[in-house]
C-alpha cells in the first residue's frame, strides 16, 4: 500500500473534500516532507496541467501522481454520464478520456466519480445505468489500450441516486463488457450507507483499486469516529495494494489536516 495526499486546482470546488488547494508545487513540496507517496489531483481539465511542468515537481518532490479526478466535468460544465442529452453524454465522455489519457502518461488512473451524474425528470433509474454502462465500457477500454485502470467511485445517497451500495455495485461492475474497471471505496460514503465498513470491503475485494482515506466527518482520519483497525484487517484479507488516498477537508487547516493524515496512515498501516 502507497500514501496520497489530494489537492484541488478547481477553484469552484471551494468547500469541498481536498486537503491542499491551488498551488501545486508547494503542496508537491509539502507532501514530500511529510513523506507520502503520492499526490492525487483534482484538475480543471487536463489543458491547464502542463505535462512538462508536472514531471519536474513530480522528480524534483520524488512523487507519484496517485490518480486524477474527473469531477470538474461536472463542477465545472454540469456535463454528466447519465444525462438525458445525448451531446452533453458525449462531452461527458470525451472529458473523462482526456483526463485518462493524460493521466495514463503518469502511470495513474482517472476517477469518475460525480460524473456519473444521477437520474431525474423523465429518466429512469433503467434508462441512466443502461447509459453509465455504455459509458463505462467505452472508458474503461480507452483506460485499457492506456495501460491504466479505470476507477469508479460509488457515493452515497445525498450525491447520486444511482448506486450506493457495495452489493449492487458490484453486480453492475460485473456486468459490464470492459473488465478494467475497478471500484474506489471511499470510507467516507461506505460509512453512510453500509452496516459494517469491513464487509463492505471484502464485498468489493479483488474489484478495489484506491482507497478514500477519510473519517465519518470527512476530516483528516482519526479527527472523527470511524474504527479504522477493522477495515484496514479487511484491506489486508483482500491484498489489497493500491493507494490510501487523504480526501479530506483541509480542517483546521491543510498542514495539519496532511500531518494527521500521514500519521493515521503510518499508525494503522504499520509503515513508516
Ligand atoms: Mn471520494
Amino acid at each position: 500500500m502507497r500514501s496520497a495526499v489530494t489537492i484541488s486546482l478547481v477553484p469552484q470546488a471551494k468547500g469541498g473534500p481536498f486537503v491542499f488547494w491551488d498551488d501545486l508545487p508547494n503542496a508537491a513540496a509539502e507532501a514530500a516532507r511529510l513523506g507520502f507517496d503520492a499526490i492525487e489531483i483534482f484538475a480543471p481539465s487536463p489543458a491547464v496541467l502542463d505535462a512538462e511542468t508536472l514531471r519536474k515537481i513530480f522528480q524534483q518532490n520524488q512523487l507519484q501522481l496517485a490518480a486524477l479526478g474527473t469531477g470538474a466535468g461536472w463542477v465545472i460544465h454540469k456535463w454528466h454520464l447519465s444525462h438525458s442529452d445525448p451531446a452533453v453524454r458525449a462531452k461527458a465522455v470525451a472529458f473523462v478520456k482526456e483526463m485518462i489519457t493524460f493521466g495514463s502518461a503518469f502511470g495513474a488512473p482517472a476517477i469518475l466519480g460525480s460524473m456519473q451524474g444521477r437520474y431525474e425528470g423523465a429518466v429512469s433509474r433503467k434508462q441512466a445505468l443502461s447509459w453509465l454502462a455504455e459509458a463505462l465500457n467505452v472508458l474503461g477500454e480507452h483506460a485499457a489500450a492506456c495501460n491504466v485502470p479505470l476507477l469508479y467511485e460509488p457515493l452515497n445517497r445525498y450525491e447520486t441516486n444511482l448506486l450506493n451500495r457495495a452489493e449492487d455495485v458490484v453486480t453492475f461492475v460485473r456486468s459490464l463488457t470492459t473488465k478494467n474497471v475497478k471500484v474506489l471505496a471511499d470510507v467516507f460514503h461506505l460509512n453512510i450507507e453500509e452496516a459494517s465498513l469491513p464487509d463492505a470491503i471484502r464485498t468489493y475485494g479483488e474489484l478495489v483499486g484506491h482507497l478514500h482515506f477519510a473519517d465519518n466527518n470527512r476530516r483528516a482520519v482519526g479527527f472523527g469516529g470511524i474504527d479504522y483497525a477493522p477495515i484496514v484487517a479487511a484491506l489486508r484479507e483482500i491484498k489489497f495494494e493500491g493507494y490510501v488516498s487523504g480526501e479530506v477537508l483541509p480542517w483546521p487547516d491543510p498542514q495539519s489536516a496532511a500531518r494527521q493524515t500521514i500519521a493515521s496512515y503510518h499508525k494503522l498501516f504499520g509503515v513508516k
